[in-house]
């Protein structure tokens, strides 16, 4: 590449999905800024952007091909990628042979690298006809199908539209954390006079922001939704007309509000007062207008769908949706408006088995042992750290002893990687192009190929297109994947002209000078659902025994889930599990700061230092994601709960607390 500016889009799972303008010199990147055509982040990157060389240029980053035997021993040795391709085509070759399918053959891929050709895994395995296939979304599934059952669509407002409010409440989020681009909006309104209203069971960064912050028991947010609804139809200070105009169900919804709804009830449910519950319905009620985000966090326990459908019916109670500043926030799928043609590949027919075998990405480990005939025997894992990230980690370790292949591609030696037999080396962003479309702005962004490979590293797409080359190789017409196409092929075919039309290009050279925005689209033409069938189910209880502590692990400022922790600008390494837990609990355990305790429950145990954290609520300890010894060992999926086409429940599991032991060895 000649020296020069570039354009690179942050590929992150994150709100941000930034635009990057990369400084390129003999080769190397030398510096980072936000680009400032980008109208959400207007200039901006977070902390992890700007660290982007780092990230880079790490000397714990995979270089070469690698081949761990046996598994688990640490014994790793270099090979190249020719003997790679060679080991794994014929290991599918001869599962293939063995077993009559590929079924046999599958891959776990989530969200480290969120581009459109990153569905190359997903294109690589349709190429081979029916196999094991992950589906569903552990992170945002059940507020979807919420959204959906309220407006028959999924769609979020605008976010920066969220600075014309004149009352923000948000619902379990934290964009001072997750989301730092859309704090300037916030306090854009804030400016201009607006309220900020923050309903977390955390006092969070943004609470911190708030005029008013209620904690909240997790997982009542339903309640409290009820109860504000109910206190404004009190007052008398909803347009009746345009409800029964606009909506369904505003009948039911009344009266189930004022025979099921009972303040105090709600209060000792939820644990907010019902002075501030007054405070809230007085806003809702008279501050125009308002916008409403319910947050991804709420709907990390089995009670978070009927909790977005509660709060989606109050929004919709409480003010026009499509109103300016108005609007109701979750997050969008735009990416599903693409041609997504990698991840649509159609590939071989089969003579007897019409479909792929699908596995719900939330219950991986369990359902995918669960399989017989043939059981799953090779597994790819790509833009994925199960082993922090994912739930019921006692099957995925019962699942990896059942594996004769697992394969993982990653930029760092991650603790999943550290559990398979060949490890390959992916590419980071700015050594491969790729197009980006956020799932909270309405921005699209190209990212192109500014710096040659850092060693031999590869991009998921071109792991796909060789690896396909060398199984028709070894038998030909094994695969259909077609390798012919580069990636700027692949950006053409997502930029179809109904795309383009959306976000006003004429072709990909557009982007090059800049991301291109879309107009959100507003329900104002819609019916919405007042009181789908979720919210009837609202009153069910949480009985949480004493002396157990509700297990939250929200996300970090400085890490992207497991991501940027070799990153020392950032942080210092892996660090040892801080075990945040309230006043109340540290009393009743005679627990002090600092000192070593175990949180532990059926699944295991784990230690940690204490902090007491005195505007924590006394059921709930905090604790972070990955680090040295992963919170995850003790997430698990109950027996009661629903096991498929739902979110992971990621802040539902209960723990105990106990001083720690000073183990022997
Ligand atoms: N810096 C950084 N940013 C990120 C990420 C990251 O890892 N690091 N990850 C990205 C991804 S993939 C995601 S999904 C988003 C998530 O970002 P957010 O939408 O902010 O969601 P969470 O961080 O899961 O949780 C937000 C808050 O919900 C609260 N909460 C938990 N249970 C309840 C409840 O029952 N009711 C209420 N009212 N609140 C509750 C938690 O205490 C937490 O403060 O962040 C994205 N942005
Ligand atoms: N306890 C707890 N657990 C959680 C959550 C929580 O709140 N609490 N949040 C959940 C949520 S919201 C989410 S979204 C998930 C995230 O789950 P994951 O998507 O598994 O999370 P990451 O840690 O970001 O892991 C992504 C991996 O992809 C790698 N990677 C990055 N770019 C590429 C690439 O181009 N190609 C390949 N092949 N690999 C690449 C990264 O190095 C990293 O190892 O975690 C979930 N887990
Ligand atoms: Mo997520």
């Amino acid at each position: 590449m000649k020296d020069g500016i570039y354009r690179n889009t942050c590929p992150r799972n994150c709100y941000g999905s930034c635009s990057i303008l990369s400084y390129v010199k003999n080769d190397r990147l030398v510096k980072v800024t936000g680009d400032p055509k980008h109208g959400f982040t207007k200039g901006r990157l977070c902390a992890k952007g700007y660290a982007s060389t780092q990230f880079v240029y790490n000397p714990q980053r995979l270089k070469y091909p690698m081949r761990q035997i046996p598994r688990g021993s640490g014994n790793w040795q270099r090979i190249s990628w020719d003997e790679a391709y060679t080991i794994i085509a014929g290991k599918i070759i001869e599962l293939n042979q063995r077993y009559g399918s590929n079924l046999a053959c599958g891959y776990n891929k989530f969200s480290g690298n969120l581009g459109l050709l990153h569905y190359a895994v997903e294109g690589m395995f349709n190429s081979l006809g029916p196999h094991t296939k992950p589906i569903g979304n552990p992170c945002a599934l059940t507020g979807k199908h919420a959204v959906n059952q309220s407006f028959g669509d999924h769609y979020s407002a605008d976010p920066e539209e969220m600075a014309r409010a004149n009352l923000i409440v948000i619902w379990g989020s934290n964009p001072a954390v997750t989301n730092v681009h859309q704090m300037k909006f916030i306090y854009e309104a804030r400016r201009k006079g607006a309220k900020l209203v923050v309903i977390d069971p955390i006092f969070t960064r943004t609470a911190e922001k708030a005029d008013l912050y209620l904690q909240i028991n997790p997982g009542t947010d339903g309640w409290l939704a009820g109860a504000i609804a109910k206190l404004i139809i009190e007052k008398g200070i909803i347009d009746e007309e345009a409800m029964v105009k606009q909506t369904i169900g505003w009948e039911e919804y009344q009266q189930f509000l004022h025979q099921q709804i009972n303040l105090a009830h709600v209060a000792e449910q939820t644990g907010v007062p019902i002075k501030a519950m007054v405070e809230l319905a007085e806003l809702y009620g008279k501050v125009k207008p308002a916008a409403t985000w319910a947050g991804l966090g709420i709907q990390r326990s089995d009670r978070g769908g009927r909790s977005i459908s509660a709060i989606n019916s109050l929004a919709v109670m409480t003010g026009m949706l499509s109103d300016p500043g108005s609007g109701l926030y979750y997050m969008h799928f735009e990416i599903e408006h693409f041609p997504q043609r990698l991840a649509c590949h159609d590939g071989p027919v089969h003579p007897t088995i019409p479909h792929s075998r699908e596995v719900d990405m939330s219950h991986f480990s369990k359902n995918a042992l669960a399989l017989t005939d043939p059981p799953l025997k090779l597994l790819w894992v790509a833009s994925r750290n199960i082993v922090t990230q994912d739930q019921n980690l006692h099957s995925w370790q019962q699942l990896f002893q059942q594996l004769e292949l697992i394969v993982t591609v990653d930029l760092y030696l991650t603790k999943t990687a550290k559990q398979a037999d060949i490890v390959l080396p992916a590419a980071t962003h700015f050594e491969e192009e790729d197009l980006h479309v956020g799932y909270w702005h309405y921005w699209l962004s190209i990212n192109q190929k500014v710096l040659p490979p850092y060693y031999e590293a590869k991009s998921d797409l071109q792991i796909a297109r060789e690896l396909t080359r060398r199984l028709n190789e070894l038998s030909p017409g094994f695969s259909n994947f077609p390798y012919e196409k580069e990636p700027i092929d692949w950006i053409k075919t997502e930029l179809s002209p109904e795309i383009m039309r959306q976000y006003g290009i004429n072709g990909y050279e557009d982007l090059l000078d800049g991301p291109h925005k879309k107009v959100a689209q507003t329900h104002s033409l819609k019916k919405y659902n007042l009181f789908p069938a979720i919210e009837t189910n609202l009153l069910q209880g949480d009985q949480q025994q004493p002396f157990t502590y509700r297990l939250l692990s929200p996300q970090s400022l400085l890490k992207i889930h497991s991501q940027y922790e070799c990153v020392s600008w950032l942080t210092y390494g892996e660090t040892d599990n801080i075990i945040e837990l309230s006043t109340m609990a540290a009393n009743e355990h005679e627990i002090n700061e600092n000192t070593k305790i175990e949180i532990y429950n059926e699944q295991g145990a784990i230690t940690g230092v204490a902090k007491i954290n005195p505007t924590l609520p006394r059921n709930v300890v905090l604790a972070s994601q990955a680090g040295s010894n992963p919170i995850n060992q003790l997430i698990f999926q109950k027996e009661d709960h629903d096991a498929n086409g739902s979110s992971t429940f990621f802040y539902d599991s209960i723990v105990k607390i106990r001083k720690g032991r000073d183990t022997h060895g």
